[in-house]
């Protein structure tokens, strides 16, 4: 049966063997993922290794870091950083990008992470992740940060860890989404998940129902409309999961369905909370290989063009038939056809009045 098992290393060098610098490529994919062995041990030791609380360092986005973003960030780096593979680097964690340092060669790749995705679950063992990008840089010279600037439509490779009951580590190079556990026995990630494919159609949705109230209206009336049940407009009775843990809410829809969204809202910043080049992008990337559907709300992910490295962007993501009915919503808002679904408890009879939309 080991035998017969197909390890990353085996995949990638099979898919990439056609492809210019597919070996690369693939040497690099490999790097990461020793990366992501090194930070799927590390996660595991928990409060064992005081990995738990936060410390008084605030990254780029002015969240408080823990000390695992801070770790988890160094691992990422070093684990790629050697090898002649990568022209920069670029992360959550840094304001900056990395300059691959004077004594080792430079590549002609640029590899941007969210190191640890999710890492406020931490301290409750919930699960948490890794998510990276990989672009071409062809150039002889270092890069600057203009150089990152590249829709996600360029991107040659990217993916996630899941680091859950078990580590899984899903990818693609642009030829299908697929997934790969660590046998943490032996040391492999052993493909386990071919060829996932996201079902058209979904009864499942996933969003922080708590800022409701900041979103703007298409979004509230598509999650108006799915919490109805059978008594909307949908007919039919809608389920609702959030992890607080992007990748783990992904990964979920990658298996069963779902659609998955982070909006826009006025709420803090009205771009919503995750991150273009380092989130969105490479999760919108992995969901559209597997017939899913990555949108802003009012346009496909992959075509947005970065401004700036850390910019953040509003996400809708998942079932096709979803998606768009979601980006549908917001384009009837943007043209005044829409049509505001009242709820019954909430309508002028009854004992609850609806606050004013935004
Ligand atoms: P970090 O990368 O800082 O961990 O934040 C990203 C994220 O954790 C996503 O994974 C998740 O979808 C979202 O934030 C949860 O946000 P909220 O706490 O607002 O529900």
């Amino acid at each position: 049966m080991f035998t017969r098992r197909t390890t990353l290393s085996k995949f990638l060098i099979e898919q990439l063997k056609t492809s210019p610098d597919g070996q690369m490529l693939a040497a690099l994919l490999i790097d990461v993922a020793a990366a992501i062995k090194a930070i799927s041990a590390v996660a595991a030791k928990g409060a064992l290794e005081g990995h738990t609380g936060s410390l008084d360092t605030i990254n780029v986005q002015g969240e408080v870091q823990k000390p695992l973003d801070v770790m988890t960030n160094e691992i990422m780096l070093h684990h790629c950083d050697w090898g002649g593979l990568v022209a920069g680097m670029a992360s959550e964690e840094m304001d900056a990008p990395y300059d691959i340092p004077t004594e080792y060669t430079r590549g002609r790749y640029l590899l941007l992470f969210d190191p640890l995705d999710g890492s406020a679950n931490i301290d409750f063992n919930v699960a948490v992740g890794t998510i990276f990008s990989v672009l071409a840089h062809d150039k002889n010279s270092a890069p600057t940060e203009a150089d990152y600037m590249q829709p996600g439509n360029h991107q040659v490779a990217a993916g996630y860890a899941l680091y859950g009951p078990a580590t899984i580590m899903v990818l693609t190079v642009g030829q299908g989404t697929h997934g790969f556990t660590l046998d943490r026995e032996i040391g492999n990630f052993v493909l386990t998940h071919p060829n996932l494919h996201i079902p058209e159609d979904t009864d499942q949705f996933s969003i922080n129902t708590s800022n409701e109230r900041f979103w703007e209206p298409p979004m509230q009336r598509y999650v108006d409309e799915c919490k109805a049940g059978k008594a909307g407009p949908r007919g039919r009775d809608f389920n609702m999961r959030w992890i607080a843990s992007m990748v783990a809410d992904v990964h979920r829809i990658l298996i069963f369905g779902g659609v998955f969204s982070y909006p826009r809202d006025n709420k803090s910043s009205k771009s919503g909370r995750l991150r273009l080049m380092y989130e969105a992008n490479p999760i919108a990337f992995l969901v559209e290989q597997a017939g899913g559907v990555a949108s802003t709300g009012r346009g496909r992910m992959l075509d947005e063009q970065p401004q700036s490295l850390h910019q953040r962007i509003p996400v809708v993501l998942g079932s096709k038939h979803e998606v768009e009915r979601i980006e549908q919503y917001h384009r009837e808002f943007d043209t005044g056809t829409d049509k505001p679904f009242i709820s019954p408890l909430f309508n002028e009879r009854s004992l609850f009045r609806k606050e004013a939309r935004l």
